[in-house]
């Protein structure tokens, strides 16, 4: 841990006023609970306010109960009069990645985050970019590094907070399972103490609308067995979220080692990659299928990434992402089987 690059951040920050906090569009329990961690250190430690900007919607059920029961307000995106604001402070994600649009007029006086990208940690540019910038992949989780930052201003997470950024965490890492370092297992553990079980358990178990239900009859019916690969390439779906969501239900099939799920919306067609095997690096594998063409992120086993509709059409990505998926995973020439045709074996392969 750099404690040096965590008490400069103190110095980037205005005396007084206020400070809008955002994060990566269509935010999830990481960015979510990353931005309610910091609000709280800047207010009990700096006495400085902060509004919340989240841009899309949230849909995912999960992610809509973590909002809902820790009343996570935010302002419109349109709703920022700068004349408020001292800055921003942008969380989850880099100010540069295409899914990550801050409010123009405002200074962005810091970035906290975890993912592999175009601009990382050591790069030389990227380091100047911001007057305060701690990007490091090596958590598993952005909450944890706002965990880490609250501790260095010695401030003790209250529930609601401790809630939020433990929901981070977990989500993130998958309960430590995935891509976590001893970081996140040190802010796992001290903000489970602390964190409201009750709404933990709601959140972990929401009401599923039939929207959902009907999603995922959609995903199964899409989903191509490869091997090696499930693909799951869907037309219009209902949310982003549900592509990811589809990404890692399908990735728990027994001895699957990469799932790949795209659908279409809010006028972009969006890709989600996962692998179960230890040391993957999805993102590079995403951007080898992504090219030219798109902009994703990610890390470790999972990376996240979209192709605007604008310029191409739906069928025209899809065949895209197939024939590059076939090429990455050496699959030219296979034959598909659908996940649930009759001849699918019914356990084992
Ligand atoms: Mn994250």
């Amino acid at each position: 841990m750099n404690e040096e690059l965590l008490s400069r951040f103190a110095e980037v920050l205005p005396s007084s006023g206020a400070l809008v906090l955002c994060t990566h569009r269509h935010p999830d329990p990481d960015g979510l609970g990353a931005i309610v961690g910091l609000e709280y250190l800047l207010k009990k430690k700096f006495g400085l306010e902060s509004s919340l900007v989240l841009e899309g919607r949230i849909r995912r059920a999960e992610n809509v109960a973590m909002r809902e029961l820790l009343e996570i307000e935010a302002l419109p995106k349109g709703g920022v009069d700068p004349a408020n604001f001292a800055g921003t402070l942008v969380v989850d994600t880099q100010p540069c990645f295409s899914h990550t649009h801050p409010p123009g007029a405002l200074p962005i006086l810091g970035v906290i985050d975890h993912h592999d990208g175009p601009k990382v940690a050591g790069d030389d540019e990227a380091a100047d970019a911001y007057p305060w910038q701690w990007v490091d992949s090596s958590y598993g989780a952005t909450s944890t590094m706002v965990y880490f930052l609250l501790k260095h201003y010695g401030v003790v997470p209250d529930k609601r907070t401790a809630t939020a950024l433990y929901c981070g965490v977990r989500y993130d890492t998958n309960n430590l399972l995935r891509g976590a370092t001893e970081f996140d297992e040190t802010a796992f553990r001290a903000l489970e103490k602390l964190a409201d079980r009750q709404i933990i358990g709601a959140i972990d178990q929401p009401p599923l609308s039939r929207k959902y239900f009907q999603q995922m009859r959609v995903a199964m019916d899409s989903c191509q067995d490869f091997g090696p690969l499930l693909l799951t390439l869907m037309g219009e779906v209902q949310s982003p979220e549900s592509v990811a969501e589809v990404a890692d239900w399908f990735l728990r099939l027994e001895g699957q080692q990469w799932s790949l799920a795209g659908g279409a919306c809010d006028g972009r067609y969006q890709i989600s990659l996962r692998c179960d095997m230890a040391d993957a690096d999805a993102y590079p594998a995403l951007r080898f299928i992504i090219g030219e063409e798109g902009a994703c992120g990610g890390h470790g086993r999972m990376a996240g990434g979209q192709i605007s509709l604008a310029e191409m059409g739906l069928e025209e990505i899809q065949d895209l992402v197939r024939s590059r998926a076939m090429d990455l995973f050496g699959l030219q020439g296979e034959e598909p089987r659908m996940l649930l045709s009759q001849d699918s074996p019914a356990s084992g392969r």
